[in-house]
């Protein structure tokens, strides 16, 4: 085995040199210790880094009550699962909750580090695990959420991240081969028409693409966000089989960007920044010889051709007489009772199986058509609806100020108050996604949505106050593109007005004659801290 060592004599910035002390992964062998000595006493770069290499995120804004970022493949898990998972969050009462993560992951919130080894047996016992999910590693791999099930789907893209993964993580025991990565690093698998999980907005992208008549994948590269910079994923020129060669090329790019990566300047240290120092060409034959053999060029074009679908709502699947159900939750937010009935919805209904959508919401999957009726009738889908108002249907929301340290503003709270008083008084005939981000490093993708709003410090009548830069004109599904900031420094307070604005002049909303509901619109969420 291969441990990976920076490749750079020149000064290392000081994560690199803690990881040099001692590799994140170490801190596995010490969980019972820590648990035993409590979160104080933990010397602080193994509390405030290393444990993240676990999953295990200390929260500086709720000292002592950890977030745990699970890894799920594909965004696919069992109601069983989701049990657990909810148990955990149950035993934090009121600090307890979970997000749904713009990866189409779980974060559990509350979770205090003397439980962290009975919760890590609970989550061995039905094949769970948080491993790698922080910090210099790969991030949850993304692929289709109708992945199997989806009448118009090119490459069930299940196998293979599940596949990816497994190399990635050695079958979750931790892997160090890929523990000291110069930087995170983001995997997607797209196997539908519709690029369900922006594929260029990460590290790698699998695109489907058909090369003589074949179905395989053309492949990105270099596509990231961060306060910096922002740039899509470039073509590598190389097609691969929709087979072990997606787990190979993922394994020899990460391969050369581990020991040619930037180390010196964290803010140059994602995958791109390679890219442009070594020229694409250099950059595709180094990984062509760790790959180990010629790649075959890029397909002329990808088979993107929809537009994105946000799977709110009833679908037919593939399968006759079955069905899928997107449950639409506000801003991703999840109670332990709500994970509960999840679960139970999905086995009462379905066949046990949830999935989770990088626009924060749920899907229950293999319904069948004499189901459909009751599933209605359930109460959940009051919270959690079938058909949301329009403007709160599309928002996303990244954690904000409730939990994260980083964030200038306070994100889900606002964004869901905000959405649902424009559905309220606006008509708006076009899903607009609204993205919220706590600050520039767009963990809610601003860049990809309709209306972009991003987390920054503002002064309004000689007072700092919480505002945002807004950004447009990001497309997804085909010709992806990304959004540029039209508009800096916002206050908060004076956003409804300006959104009803462009709402208005750029998306054709109209002001609300019938003063009905709009479905899903005092719906409450525990968002509260
Ligand atoms: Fe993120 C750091 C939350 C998706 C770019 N992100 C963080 C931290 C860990 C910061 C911290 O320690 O507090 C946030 C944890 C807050 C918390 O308590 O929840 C955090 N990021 C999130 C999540 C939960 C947002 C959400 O509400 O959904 C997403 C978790 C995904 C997952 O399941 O793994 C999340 N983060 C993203 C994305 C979107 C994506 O992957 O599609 C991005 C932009 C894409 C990218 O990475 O290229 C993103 N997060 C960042 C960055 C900027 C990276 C950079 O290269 O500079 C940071 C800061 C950093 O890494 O230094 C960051
Ligand atoms: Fe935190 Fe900023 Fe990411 Fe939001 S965008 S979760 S505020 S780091």
């Amino acid at each position: 085995m291969v441990d990976a060592a920076p490749n750079t004599t020149k000064k290392l910035n000081k994560f690199e040199r803690f990881k040099a002390d001692k590799d994140g992964l170490a801190v596995k062998s010490e969980l019972e210790k820590f648990a035993e000595m409590g979160w104080e006493a933990v010397d602080e770069t193994d509390l405030t880094h290393r444990l993240k290499w676990l999953g295990i995120f200390f929260r500086p804004v709720t000292p002592g009550k950890f977030m745990l970022r699970m890894r799920l493949p594909n965004g696919i898990l069992s109601s069983q699962k989701m049990r657990v998972l909810a148990e955990v969050v149950q035993r934090y009462g009121d600090d307890g909750s979970a997000d749904i993560t713009t990866r189409q992951n779980l974060q559990l919130r509350g979770i205090r580090l003397e439980d962290i080894p009975d919760i890590f047996q609970r989550f061995e016992a039905v094949g769970l695990t948080s491993i790698q999910s922080g910090m210099d590693n790969v991030r949850n791999i993304t692929g289709s959420p109708v992945a199997g099930i989806d009448a118009s789907e090119l490459i069930d893209t299940r196998g293979l991240v599940k596949k990816l993964q497994d190399m990635i993580t050695n079958r979750s025991a931790g892997n160090p081969e890929f523990t000291n990565l110069p930087r995170k690093f983001n995997i997607a698998v797209e196997g539908g028409r519709d690029n369900a999980v922006h594929a260029e907005i990460n590290d790698i992208a699998f695109v489907p693409a058909y090369r003589d008549g074949q179905l395989g994948f053309n492949v990105l590269v270099g596509g990231f966000f961060s306060a910096r910079r922002c740039e899509a994923a470039v073509p590598l020129n190389a097609w691969v089989e929709p087979n072990d060669d997606v787990v190979a090329l993922s394994r020899a790019i990460l391969e050369v960007y581990r020991d040619n990566g930037l180390r010196v300047n964290r803010q140059k240290s994602r995958l791109m920044w390679l890219i442009d120092e070594w020229g694409m060409e250099q950059f595709r034959a180094e990984v062509e010889k760790a790959y180990g053999k010629p790649f075959l060029s890029a397909a002329p074009k990808d088979e993107i051709d929809w537009e994105k679908r946000d799977h709110v709502g009833i679908y037919p699947q593939q399968q006759p007489g079955l069905n899928y159900a997107g449950l639409h939750v506000p801003v991703g937010r999840l109670s332990a009772r709500d994970m509960f009935d999840v679960a139970r919805l999905a086995d009462v209904y379905g066949e046990g199986e949830i999935r989770l959508t990088v626009e924060q919401s749920i899907i229950i999957p293999y319904i069948p058509d004499s189901r459909l009726e009751l599933l209605q009738q359930e109460d959940l889908l009051e919270r959690f609806s079938l058909e949301p108002s329009p403007l709160v249907r599309s928002l996303v929301s990244c954690t904000g100020a409730q939990f994260c340290n980083f964030a200038l503003v306070e994100t889900k709270q606002r964004a869901l108050a905000i959405a649902r008083q424009l559905d309220a008084t606006l008509s708006v005939p076009q899903p607009v996604r609204i993205h919220w981000t706590g600050c520039p490093n767009s963990c809610g993708q601003p860049q990809v949505a309709d209306i972009g709003l991003m987390g920054t410090k503002v002064r309004k009548d000689g007072k700092p106050a919480e505002g945002v830069d807004i950004y447009m004109g990001g497309k997804v599904g085909k010709d992806a593109q990304l959004g540029t900031c039209v508009q800096k420094g916002v206050p908060c307070d004076e956003l409804p007005e300006i959104l009803a604005g462009l709402l208005t002049e750029r998306f054709a909303a109209q002001p609300r004659t019938d003063f009905s509901t709009p479905s899903n619109g005092h719906v409450q969420i525990a968002v509260d801290e």
